[in-house]
């Protein structure tokens, strides 16, 4: 097992690689800057055209050798990349946090999604079970298997610029699938952290050259991998807009998307409910990762009974948050990832304001020592109507809408009355509440969780939601199917050609 190392990318200028080497590449530079200080990191290189037909080409030709590997000894790779990341937890937590900007522990966190999505996939390396089924033919058997994909192409998000990567990965290589990562631009080190952890474990089991590959670049790459017929699956995590043009250009060529896109998550807060962990359901869901999760809490729904006093606890509680340095652990949340997010923040908070909300914690932009970077905002609540149309758009920033309901209908309604579909929440202590928010007449999402919050899922669980979500799970349950292609199989044992329906056919 590999010791901890420090990651240090000062002239590195990597950006593109199959797996243990690193491509030469004419494509854009593209620096990385902390939103923790400002602070440059380091450089990478965009792929070109040239060293992405490379990358695709040994990508495929890896896919032939690699299917071929039984699966537990695809299991056994993925068990000492765990090992490895294990090994690397706290390096590449800090660095997360520090390219990122989310918590230290949030960054730990992350990494610590790496181990467990490892072990799960470890497990599925002696699973990924098939069917059988009663043939209705005389003399026959049916039964039905899952066989390797090909290549899975990655697109993720600033916000969890490794786990979700790690998601598909994992599964993908149990499965038998190649991979091709396109990891956010704006948090490019971190990718090339990963690789070059898993580099060395590859080196070691010399696993083929194009079984794990990376491409930086911006949108232009992500049209180029959404496009490709030679890319069966492309797995994309991001905006809603995004995920759109990503699933059009895919579903044109036939190919199979699956979309983890943007939440509208509500937390509705009964007046059953234990409300101290209401609120600290409700805070750490909405100030989390500075409210970048796609399954941050951006809405609360909360009884008019409680909603006084809920709303004088969150003013509270709001008041304690120490916004600062996410390396130092004494701070709960740290910046935005960039300044084209804070502008987004501030336009949300305006455009809120002009629709008739009404804010019982203000909002701005923080200045002074400590927030040299400019990317550091405030956390802040507001007082809306369900249909203001800034309330029913995603803005990945740390602003929580408040509303109140006087019926679970009611506010089972306002929960599911977003186009977006990926987390929600009620807390209750009411049984009749909590059972029908789980029913077919409840919340819609794909996550729905009584008594906790909307964020922290496990990946023990199918992840992703419905409607402009996107649809696609992934992570843990059965997501592990969308890796791979399903083959139906009648074998005949038969002297003769029995035919199903009953059917005759003689010459
Ligand atoms: C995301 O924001 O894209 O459930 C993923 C959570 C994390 C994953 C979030 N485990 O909040």
């Amino acid at each position: 097992m590999e010791g901890q190392r420090a990651f240090d990318f000062k002239n590195h200028n990597r950006g593109v690689s199959t797996g243990i080497q690193w491509l030469e590449s004419k494509g854009a530079s593209i620096a990385s800057y902390s939103p923790v200080d400002g602070n440059y990191i380091g450089t990478v290189t965009a792929a070109d055209k040239d060293t992405y037909e490379a990358v695709i080409e040994k990508a495929k030709a890896a896919f032939h050798a690699w299917r071929q590997w039984p699966v537990p000894r695809r299991g056994e790779i993925v068990r000492q990349i765990g090992d490895a990341f294990r090994a690397n937890k706290t390096e590449l937590g800090k660095l997360v946090s520090y390219e990122m900007g989310k918590s230290l522990q949030e960054g730990l966190g992350e990494v610590q999604e790496i181990i467990d999505i490892c072990d799960f996939a470890v497990g599925l390396s002696r699973q990924l079970y098939g069917l059988t089924m009663h043939s209705e033919r005389p003399s026959h058997r049916l039964y039905e298997q899952y066989h390797p994909l090909g290549i899975v192409g990655i697109i993720s998000a600033f916000n969890f610029p490794v786990a979700v990567w790690s998601w598909n990965s994992m599964l993908a290589w149990v499965c038998g699938d190649v991979c091709v990562w396109k990891p956010s631009e704006k948090t490019p080190l971190c990718a090339v952290a990963c690789q070059s952890i898993i580099a060395d474990v590859f080196k070691e089991n010399n696993v083929p050259e194009g079984v794990s590959c990376l491409v930086m670049g911006g949108r232009e790459v992500g049209e180029w991998l959404s496009e490709d017929r030679r890319i069966p699956l492309i797995s994309a995590t991001g905006s809603t807009a995004m995920g759109r043009a990503v699933g059009v250009a895919v579903a044109k060529r036939m190919g199979r998307s699956l979309l983890e896109l943007g939440g509208n998550n509500a937390v509705i807060i009964s007046k059953q409910a234990d409300l101290n962990m209401a609120l600290m359901a409700s805070v750490f869901g909405a100030v989390g990762t500075a409210g970048q999760r796609c399954t941050t809490t951006r809405r609360l729904i909360v009884h008019e009974a409680i909603y006084d006093s809920m709303k004088q606890k969150l003013v509270k509680a709001y008041g304690q948050l120490r916004i600062g340095n996410p390396l130092d652990r004494s701070n709960h949340l740290g910046p935005l990832i960039d300044k084209g997010a804070v502008e987004g923040y501030v336009a949300a908070i305006e455009q809120c304001k002009r629709e008739g909300g009404m804010f019982i914690v203000e909002g701005g932009v923080l200045e002074g020592a400590g927030y040299e970077s400019g990317c550091y905002v405030r956390p802040c609540i507001a007082e809306v109507q369900n249909h203001y149309a800034v309330v029913q758009h995603e803005t990945f920033a740390p602003i929580l809408y408040m509303m109140k309901y006087k019926t679970i209908e009611e506010a089972i309604r306002m929960q599911n009355d977003v186009p977006q579909g990926l987390s929600s929440a009620i807390m209750t202590l009411d049984l009749r509440e909590a059972e029908l928010f789980l029913s077919q007449a409840g919340s819609d999402c794909g996550i729905a969780n009584v008594n906790a919050g909307t964020s922290g899922a496990e990946i023990g669980g199918a992840f992703g939601g419905e409607k402009d979500t996107g649809g696609g799970r992934e992570s843990g349950s059965d997501a592990w199917k969308v890796y791979m292609r399903r083959q139906t199989n009648a074998i005949n044992y038969a002297a003769n050609l029995p035919m199903a329906q009953g059917i005759q056919f003689d010459l």
